[in-house]
């Protein structure tokens, strides 16, 4: 199951958020600021411990002061265009962390908007990569069962909105 919903990350209850952070894993704006910022100081410094993220990989630490049990962080592409290989490494920021969440036990997972903000991917691509990523991968590897889609803004939430519509068409 997935579901779109327009809110703020740092204030959900589920088993694993996911971070949409930079190679360093050391903090940064958006929603890795807002993650850093909500989780307290622990977070950061387990993230020094961690040795960077290469981007469409993912890491895992404790989730400190958020609701949820664990934080997925995952490294989006900086788009360039989209001839540099982006499409695939956001699909694989997507693979990677349903998967390393699962391997931590989470039923229930929450993604932010990967690589739509200061990465400057163009939301609607980015919209049909993830759910169709999501939905191929929550398919034929059942740990994960529900995955909700957090958007900031509503015109985020409708593309992702959007996407969940043409995959079920
Ligand atoms: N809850 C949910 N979504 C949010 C929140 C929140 N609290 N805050 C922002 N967003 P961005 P990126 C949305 O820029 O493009 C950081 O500095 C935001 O509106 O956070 O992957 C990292 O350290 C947008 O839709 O991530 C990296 O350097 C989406 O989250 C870089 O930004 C992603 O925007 C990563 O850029």
């Amino acid at each position: 199951m997935i579901e779109v919903v327009a809110g703020d990350i740092t204030t959900f209850r589920v088993d694993a958020v996911v971070n949409a952070a930079n190679p360093s894993l050391l903090g940064g704006g958006g929603v890795d600021g807002a993650i850093h910022r909500a989780a307290g100081p622990g977070l950061l410094a387990e993230c020094r411990t961690l040795g960077g993220c290469a981007p469409g990989e993912a890491k895992v630490t404790h989730a400190y002061g958020l609701p949820a049990r664990i934080v997925v962080h995952t490294v989006g592409p900086v788009w360039q265009g989209g001839a540099f290989g982006e499409d695939a490494t956001l699909a694989a920021c997507y693979r990677s962390s349903l998967r390393v969440a699962g391997e931590r036990g989470a039923w229930t997972v929450a993604f932010p908007s990967i690589a739509t903000g200061a990465y400057g991917f163009p939301l609607h691509r980015a919209a049909g990569i993830a759910i169709a990523t999501l939905a191929e991968v929550m398919r034929t590897d059942g740990r994960v069962a529900r995955v909700t889609m957090v958007c900031r803004g509503h015109e985020t939430a409708r593309a992702y909105e959007d996407a969940v519509a043409d995959l079920l068409e």
